[in-house]
């Protein structure tokens, strides 16, 4: 028996994992001992061995070391230029930054001296493209006085263009500090004390017939990785333990009550308190609880994400939180219309916005591409129109090619729709997940489906005109909008409208009807009005709030009961129709919530024209919905959406790529109040989450602004003594590909090997998958029984190494 197996050496051991592990995630602000790694290029001195431009304000050697990414040093258009900068005093450096605006060096040594004349090679740099971040590893033994950039070769005609050369004492902590919750609750206390932990034993306590529901989503949440069973068990509130738990397991307690919730929030709103003697969440209402769930959800560490079981010590920081959203309405639209996505696609869509407390889908249904909605026949049919002919015809139509021919996306657009099961079964589905469904049929334009498929709605007035001796329309795939339109002279028109809303009104619980009214550029401008105020008219009277595009902000919107949705364009005539109209706001601008743009200008497909380039995740984080419309109040805005339409994407995984992380941003503008946010604070939090998506399968881009945390997890195993036992990690390291990463695993018997991870899926801008889990292990064959322990290390340049233990048991 080795000493190891000795058990009090390995409690120890444990333990100290819990404490550490606990400690991780409960870190305060201000209990971090470590202190913030300086740059100390910025009291340095930068000298240069040829300079391109040099003027006061912006150019110049100095400009390469000033904290400023918005000025810069260049050299000469020559290959071997050098730019260096000398430290007050010598220290020890741990790592450089070179932040190149455009101009990189193909080729670089990076090199240090003690007295600016013996220099030593660190590392040599060689590539193909040009990043715009280089983070080189120094961690110098003794302290060093100069760093220098010595070029080698430029990537064109061009010199090499430095905007901050950045050297540092420390490296950056690899976990980001705080807890990393999205979107940011109104108030968060962490009063210190021992976690809650969670058990094989640990039982839900459902309070109240409303507490029900969300009890058993937050089981069915916390299942799949912990593997324990969470029993829920419905109980009174009397009957709820009020002290000391004595010897069961802590449970955790959802109680739904009137008066639970924080006052004058009692919709959504959630207090949720945690200590190691329960879990405490209390709402005034079901969907107020799903929020405090989803909370509960994220301070639980990542792995619980995980979608097989994973042997982790679970616990819960104490923290006492009271929590409620800026706005009633924070929505996510998915346009199903010129893409098809299927039920089980919806739900994941569901199921990723749910996370971020989204609480309404927005279906766009409807478009010139495709009719994605079954619509029966009434039993009164004056035009004798058969409705099934919209999904039977132009269910199977979708986006096709442009109009030069070519594809928009990876392939053609999806074809198919939902039956009123189907429908029905995502309307519950986003109920469970506190969800509303807002649907969508978009007129008088956007419609050349449903001409493609009804010969009766195309008559004298109807664009586009069918070809001669033709019935309908052709079907039209392109991504051309405004041509089509109903006709606002024909009785046809209304009487399909009124019955395709008379069967949406009643397969939607929601109070919403939206009706689309946008780009409808072949109306005039009296028709348009015509037909648009007879079909808000129509869903008034089917007891329903409409919603139109902002282009219909001029009709005569039912007073009180109708609703702007916010896109492009004229602002003014929002404002008054909110005040002639009493209509509220749905915020969507293109520049802040339009998913389809650019996240990034290294995504080479997607839109450029709402931000004059990428929309990044600052654009979809840095906006006042309270502000964004002049003239109105923050009362006046319900809240804020985002939107994806489906030009160029197809199936979920492109759909998630394009919306995550930027739904997050949206969900917390729509949550958090406006003075506690801020885009540093919620890239820091966010660094969090993405472990979290990479294990649920979320396929996001892994935005450059976020410093995203790599975090390591291995089993404990038990083998039989004299067989090989196989240590094995999932790593998550958002944006990370294994060249990036060294990694390590060290034995408790003093063993070292390099490790080579491994990414089981492929990663890369043009596969749009860039954020799958790598993969690490290590084989031993141990000949006596004992513990052992296996530590694998990563390493980030420019960071502190991540690092995870597993133990082998042999015997
Ligand atoms: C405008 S935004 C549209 C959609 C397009 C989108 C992106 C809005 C209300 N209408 O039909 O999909 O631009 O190209």
């Amino acid at each position: 028996m080795s000493a190891l197996s000795t058990s009090p050496r390995r409690r120890l051991l444990a333990l100290a994992g819990l404490v550490i592990a606990a400690t991780l995630t409960a870190a305060t602000p201000t209990a971090g001992a470590t202190t913030q790694p300086v740059n100390l290029a910025l009291n340095g001195t930068a000298t240069a061995s040829s300079v391109e431009l040099n003027d006061s304000s912006r150019f110049g050697t100095a400009f390469a070391k000033d904290g400023r990414t918005d000025t810069r040093w260049s050299s000469g258009y020559q290959d071997d230029n050098w730019v260096q900068v000398k430290l007050a005093s010598p220290a020890h450096v741990d790592h450089v930054v070179l932040r190149w605006p455009n101009a990189c060096a193909r080729d670089y040594v990076l090199q240090t001296s003690t007295d600016g004349t013996a220099w030593h090679d660190v590392t040599r740099v060689q590539r193909d493209a040009c990043p715009r971040t280089d983070v080189v590893d120094v961690q110098s033994e003794t302290p060093i006085s100069f760093v220098r950039m010595q070029g080698k070769q430029r990537f064109s005609q061009y010199g090499y263009s430095l905007s901050e050369f950045e050297i540092y004492d420390q490296p950056e902590p690899a976990v980001a500090p705080g807890l990393g919750l999205v979107p940011k609750p109104v108030s968060v206390t962490e009063p210190g004390g021992a976690p809650f932990g969670l058990g094989a034993g640990t039982r839900i306590l459902a309070a109240g017939p409303a507490a029900v529901a969300p009890a058993r989503y937050l089981a069915s949440a916390l299942r799949p990785a912990t593997g324990f069973d969470l029993p829920v068990t419905p109980v009174s509130d009397a009957a709820i333990p009020d002290g000391p738990r004595g010897n069961s397991p802590a449970p955790i307690i959802v109680r739904v009550r009137p008066g639970g919730g924080p006052a004058g929030h009692e919709a959504e709103g959630y207090h949720l308190t945690v200590s190691d003697q329960r879990v405490d969440l209390v709402a005034s209402t079901t969907n107020g609880a799903l929020n405090g769930v989803q909370t509960l959800r994220q301070l639980l560490p990542q792995w619980i994400e995980s979608r097989t079981p994973v042997s982790y010590s679970w616990t819960v920081p104490a923290v006492s939180i009271t929590d409620y959203p800026r706005f009633a309405h924070r929505g996510v639209m998915l346009d199903v219309a010129r893409s098809f996505y299927p039920v089980p696609e919806v739900k994941r869509y569901i199921d990723d916005a749910a996370r971020f407390k989204i609480n309404r889908l927005h279906l766009h249904l409807t478009d010139d591409q495709g009719w994605r909605i079954a619509v029966g026949n009434p039993a009164v049919n004056p035009s004798g129109i058969d409705y099934g002919l919209l999904t039977k015809v132009s269910g199977a139509t979708a986006m096709t090619y442009n109009s030069s021919g070519q594809l928009m996306g990876t392939e053609l657009g999806v074809t198919g729709y939902y039956t009123k099961a189907d429908y029905a079964e995502i309307v519950r589905y986003a109920g469970v997940n506190g969800m509303t469904v807002i649907p969508e049929i978009d007129v008088p334009s956007h419609i050349n489906a449903a001409l493609h498929a009804i010969p009766q709605l195309n008559t004298a007035g109807s664009q586009p005109r069918p070809a001669a001796g033709q019935e309908t329309v052709p079907s039209n795939g392109t991504p051309n909008v405004g041509y089509s339109s109903l006709d606002a002279n024909s009785e046809v028109t209304y009487e399909f409208v009124q019955h395709v809303l008379t069967e949406i009104a009643r397969l939607t619980p929601g109070p919403y009807l939206h009706i689309g009214g946008d780009e409808a550029h072949v109306t005039s401008h009296a028709d348009y009005v015509t037909m648009v105020d007879r079909f808000a008219a129509q869903a008034a009277a089917l007891g329903k709030t409409v919603v139109g595009w902002n282009e219909y902000a001029g009709t005569a919107l039912p007073r009180d009961n109708a609703v702007i949705q916010y896109w492009n364009g004229d602002r003014t005539a929002v404002a008054n129709a909110v005040r002639d109209r009493g209509a509220k706001v749905v915020l969507s601008p293109a520049s802040n919530t339009y998913v389809p743009q650019k996240q990034d200008a290294r995504q080479p497909v997607g839109g450029t024209w709402a931000c004059g380039g990428p929309c990044g995740l600052d654009r979809h984080y840095n906006w006042d919905p309270g502000t964004y419309i002049p003239g109105i109040g923050q009362s006046d805005v319900l809240g804020v959406e985002s939107a994806l339409w489906g030009e160029f994407i197809r199936h979920i995984d492109q759909a998630e790529y394009y919306a995550y992380p930027r739904i997050a941003a949206t969900a917390e503008v729509g949550w958090t109040p406006q003075n506690l946010r801020n885009y540093g604070d919620f890239t820091t939090r966010l660094a969090k989450l993405g472990g979290r998506l990479t294990l649920s399968g979320t396929n996001f881009f892994p935005t450059a602004d976020v410093p995203w945390t790599i975090a390591a997890h291995g089993n404990d195993l038990t083998t039989p003594a004299g067989t090989p036992a196989t240590v094995e990690w999932i790593v998550t390291a958002p944006g990370e590909t294994t060249a990036g990463l060294t990694a390590t695993v060290t034995w408790n018997d003093g063993t070292t090997e390099p490790i080579t991870l491994t990414q089981p899926k492929e990663g890369s801008i043009s596969l749009m998958r860039l954020n799958g889990p790598l993969q690490a292990s290590a084989t031993r064959t141990f000949n006596t029984p004992a513990t052992y322990v296996a530590t694998l290390s990563i390493k980030r340049p420019g960071q502190t190494p991540t690092e995870s233990s597993v133990t082998v048991t042999t015997n």
